[in-house]
């Protein structure tokens, strides 16, 4: 790859005017009251969704949590902004707003420099912080700040804060620590490196470390490049985020250069491959721009580089704003001649330009997803609009030339590739740091999980293989599609897990289209066992699985006079831990009240409990088992002998 293959210089506008686009968009509620008070439990028949009410009149809460057990997702009326329409200088226009949002989560207005600013569709505004920390940026920790059209903040949500007690001083030399990265990675060269806080999604507990960029190939031929995060103080990989995303691992050949074959307005090559990429990329960059106003995937009209004939036969993957394809090998045709192999690569740009899901574990697993559904849409969009069962296959065209109506993954049902999850409980497991060995934690097989689900919010039905009962409404692509890529670009962060996409997709839904629609995507996750946040009394979330890693948090409002507060978990096998706490997310080491037995069996009892916002914390046991196929319920008696309390905003949870 020396010099680019360069298919699509875009640096301006192009394609359908927006014009009396949001006409046809209907808002009954703007912001969506059924988040709170939804509560259809994953794996048990469809529970009706509960009346909606004006959230963005209601007083500002916790809708989410985070894996430090700190917020991780606010709604409600947190404060006013001025008119997004208004901004100049958002980190300006911004301040005054960012003095009430920050103790929610623990910051400091100083800790945050802004990131970007945007308006979308509805008039919204939209702004993501980055924070900074001792001058050092902390990576995997930002905030974004929600406003709608009439200045109200409805919603802020991040990951990776709270507290980090450690001074700025490493005691690792800057050397040493590239060593240890360029050992850990199996490359030559070490492109930079800088001292950074990070807070790595195996622990949640922020270090000191030194962030080195490694580029180049492995000893396979496997093109690395990727941030290694060196613990600053004790000398040991802590974290690393791979910058290569490959739609699937195969074998290396003998490389060749490219030069630049076909430019933008040009006319076919005799080049099969060049005129492929050309044609496909152009399709995608349409797709974007047509469905989802997006210019390109930078969203400012970034050139589009593609690299055909490059050595790794049989695949293609996204690297440093660049599409790459080999050529065809003895399983696959071409790769740049599949529209949806070539839109999803390239949505991988769209992915790190936008929520930039670590590739790592769920948030991994939610980057592979998004890739195929929106390469997926686009695809639909090429042919026409409407989905037909190839949209659903990936890579139907180009895979085993000689076998018909197979595919590389199956959307609608993805077992069938035989390697693929498609049911949340049952999700690809590991408690060791994320490699090549465990695929980053499972990223290219549990994205089957995030895959289903948007084929049944598109197209409606139940489980392929009847793991719940759950019938959706299917919403059809044009509303699933762009509920999810706002989901991606407006609620996600690089940190982001099944429950909190579930979340996300949500809200983004209810933004575009209001409360059914919002329901029925809520519903397609419930299908796939993704659990839901919000429980009322009688609800029972079941299957639950995990490992000593996981932390799974949930939200129960008591109304006043409630008495007989019981949370429990049963069923199932290995060792869970269950923790309660009034007002704010309770940790293992901070409740009210807690469970611990050695099994799975765990009662927290509240015989006359205070009212307000209860958090309930299910862990995996420290040093224990995993967990599976484990019930939890939560119930509690209602009095009405007095009216409901206005709902007020909790205290923040302890630091980490
Ligand atoms: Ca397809
Ligand atoms: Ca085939
Ligand atoms: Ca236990
Ligand atoms: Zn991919």
């Amino acid at each position: 790859m020396q010099s680019p293959v360069r298919t699509k210089p875009l640096a301006t506008r192009r394609g359908p005017q927006r014009a009396g686009e949001g006409e046809t968009m209907k808002r009954t509620y703007r912001i969506l009251g059924a988040l709170v008070a939804m509560g259809s439990a994953a794996g048990c028949s469809d529970a009706p969704a509960r009346a909606p009410v004006e959230i963005a009149q209601s007083e500002a809460r916790v809708v989410g949590v985070g894996p430090g057990g700190l917020p991780s997702f606010v709604t409600g009326r947190i404060t006013e902004a001025p008119l997004p329409a208004s901004w100049t200088d958002p980190a300006l226009d911004l301040a005054p707003a960012l003095r009430e949002i920050t103790p929610l989560f623990l910051l400091s207005p100083s800790e945050l420099r802004l990131g970007q600013a945007w308006q979308d569709e509805l008039g919204y505004g939209h702004a993501r912080f980055f924070r900074e920390v001792n001058g050092l940026p902390v990576v995997g920790s930002e905030l974004l700040v929600h406003v709608d059209a009439e200045g109200t903040v409805y919603a802020a949500n991040g990951e990776g804060f709270g507290a980090i007690g450690i001074e700025p001083q490493p005691s690792v030399p800057e050397t040493e620590a590239r060593a240890v990265a360029l050992e850990g990675s199996g490359v030559r060269e070490a492109v930079a490196s800088r001292l950074v806080y990070v807070v790595p999604q195996l622990t949640g507990q922020a270090r000191l470390a030194w962030e080195v960029q490694v580029e180049g190939r492995d000893g396979d031929g496997q093109p690395v490049a990727e941030r290694v995060y060196v613990d600053a103080l004790a000398k040991q990989i802590v974290s690393r985020n791979s910058r290569v995303y490959t739609a699937k691992y195969r074998r290396v050949f003998d490389a060749r250069n490219n030069s630049l074959k076909r430019s933008e307005g040009e006319g076919p090559v005799s080049d099969a491959a060049v005129n492929a990429a050309y044609d496909n990329t152009g399709v995608t960059y349409d797709c974007y721009w047509s469905w989802f106003q997006r210019d390109s995937f930078n969203g400012s009209g970034a050139r589009i580089d593609s690299y055909v004939h490059d050595s790794m036969d049989g695949n293609a993957y996204w690297y440093a704003n660049t599409l790459n394809f080999g050529d065809a090998d003895s399983q696959m045709a071409s790769p740049a001649s599949a529209l949806d192999v070539v839109a999803h690569e390239f949505s991988h740009g769209v992915v790190e330009y936008t929520a930039n899901l670590a590739y790592e574990f769920e948030s991994g697993a939610l980057n592979e997803a998004w890739a195929d559904v929106l390469g997926a849409s686009c695809e639909a969009y090429g042919d026409g609009g409407a989905p037909s069962t190839d949209t659903w296959k990936i890579g139907e065209d180009v895979y085993t030339p000689g076998v018909s109506g197979d595919a590389l993954r199956y959307m609608n049902n993805p077992t069938l590739d035989g390697i693929s999850y498609d049911f949340w409980p049952e999700r690809y497991l590991t408690a060791e740091a994320p490699s090549d060995y465990n695929d980053m934690g499972g990223v290219h097989t549990n994205s089957g999980i995030g895959n289903l689900a948007y084929y049944l919010a598109v197209a409606g039905g139940r489980h392929p293989r009847s793991k719940t009962t759950v019938n959706v409404s299917g919403v059809g692509i044009n509303q699933a599609s762009r509920s999810f890529y706002r989901a991606l670009t407006t609620y996600l962060n690089s940190t982001s897990s099944f429950q909190s996409a579930r979340l996300a997709t949500v809200l983004a839904a209810n933004d575009l289209y209001g409360a059914t629609v919002a329901n029925n995507i809520d519903t397609a996750w419930a299908a796939v066992g993704v659990p839901p946040t919000w429980l009322a009394s009688g609800d029972a979330v079941s299957p639950l699985s995990g490992n000593v890693r996981t932390r799974l948090y949930f939200g129960v409002e008591l109304p006043a006079g409630s008495t007989g507060l019981s949370i429990t978990t049963s069923g199932g096998s290995g060792d869970c831990d269950l923790y309660a706490k009034l007002g704010s997310a309770p940790t293992s080491q901070s409740f009210d009240f807690k469970s611990e037995s050695p099994t799975t069996a765990e009662t927290i009892s509240v015989p006359s409990p205070a009212s307000g916002t209860w958090y309930i914390l299910l862990q995996g046991c420290q040093g224990c088992r995993d967990f599976s196929g484990v019930q939890l319920s939560v119930s509690f008696d209602e009095h009405h002998l007095t009216p409901p309390p206005k709902p007020s905003l909790p205290p923040p949870a302890p630091s980490l």
